[in-house]
């Protein structure tokens, strides 16, 4: 099957875009926030570039929506790459206030130089960065404890940068998801469309859908530690993953089966899909694991 390809750059991302490079130079301190789901490919390869010498603390959030053992093993690889992770929660507010701590003592070198200068200490400054729909926003009002930027389910809410204090310590500034010209890893981009993390505009809901459950059955070959995906799928539609001749069925299959529950509406059985999986119906499952390294550690954690 060949799909057309998954491209998303509403106007608003580049024009953020260059007001974010505009006001990097005020800040201290970066938050790059990532999906806890999708820690790989919601890198933006530029981001790196724009961070420079400034601190930077990598946030993964959502981590509720991901197992322990994923957790665990992300955090291994990421440390193994010379990075700490936070792990989020931002609906919640788990894990706020050891981010809001972390990002406090990155900036502190700032303090300290002004402080040799002879100057006044001044509030850290920090922005958090991301692809769109990653929870940036919703971080920032649980820092707050409440909601004093916008922050819904779908692509593309924050259309501004707004700066907020969250206390003498330290200021927040919220920016717009921003995410590359063009996406050019088409199974990322895939990824993006299911993690609700681009607008719906940019696909054909039930290629994502069917593409989905052919990267769950995927996943299923893999050494994991979290259950059969296929088994989750099964299970939550009552439907087998095998035909009566004992043939898989594929993603598109599996759709088409799941349709006939829905007078054969492919676009419904798609949205009822891709909706429970991102409402955590399905459970909690990773659409990455970390590098090849790392899938030793995932399968020793493995509660069985
Ligand atoms: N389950 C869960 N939901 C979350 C979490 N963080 C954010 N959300 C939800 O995800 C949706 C998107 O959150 P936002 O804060 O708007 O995301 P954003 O990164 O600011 O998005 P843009 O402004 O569009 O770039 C909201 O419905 C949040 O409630 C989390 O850790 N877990
Ligand atoms: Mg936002």
């Amino acid at each position: 099957m060949s799909s057309p390809s998954i491209q998303w750059y509403p106007g608003h991302i580049a024009k953020a875009e260059r007001s974010l490079k505009e006001q990097l130079k005020r800040v201290d301190v970066v938050l790059e926030v990532r999906d806890a789901r999708i820690p790989l490919a919601t890198h933006h390869p530029e981001v790196d570039g724009w961070i420079g010498e400034k601190a930077r603390v990598l946030v993964l959030n959502r981590v509720d929506m991901i197992s322990p053992e994923a957790r665990q093993a992300w955090q291994t690889w990421f440390k193994e790459n010379g990075q700490a992770a936070y792990f989020t929660n931002a609906k919640q507010g788990k894990g706020v206030q050891n981010l809001l701590r972390a990002a406090q003592d990155a900036g502190k070198a700032m303090n300290d130089r002004r402080k040799k200068r002879g100057m006044k200490p001044r509030p850290v400054r920090a922005v958090v960065i991301g692809f769109p729909n990653v929870g940036k926003s919703a971080l920032i009002n649980r820092l707050l404890k409440r909601k004093v930027v916008a922050s819904e389910r779908r692509a593309g809410v924050t259309r501004q940068l707004r700066w907020v204090r969250i206390s003498n310590e330290i200021e927040l500034l919220d920016a717009p998801g921003i995410i590359p010209l063009k996406l050019n890893d088409q199974s990322a981009a895939l990824k993006l469309a299911i993690c609700d993390d681009i607008g719906n505009a940019a696909y054909d809901t039930q290629r994502v859908a069917a593409a989905f459950v052919d990267l769950l059955l995927g996943l299923d070959q893999v050494e994991r530690a979290d259950g059969g995906y296929g088994d989750a799928i099964a299970a939550r539609y009552s439907l087998t993953l095998v035909s009566d001749a004992g043939e898989p069925y594929t993603g598109e299959s599996i759709l088409a089966n799941l349709s006939a529950r829905h007078n054969n509406d492919l676009e419904r059985a798609a949205h009822q899909l891709l909706n429970d999986f991102r409402k955590g119906i399905l459970g909690n499952l990773i659409l990455e694991l970390p590098p090849m390294e790392s899938s030793v550690v995932m399968s020793s954690t493995s509660h069985g």
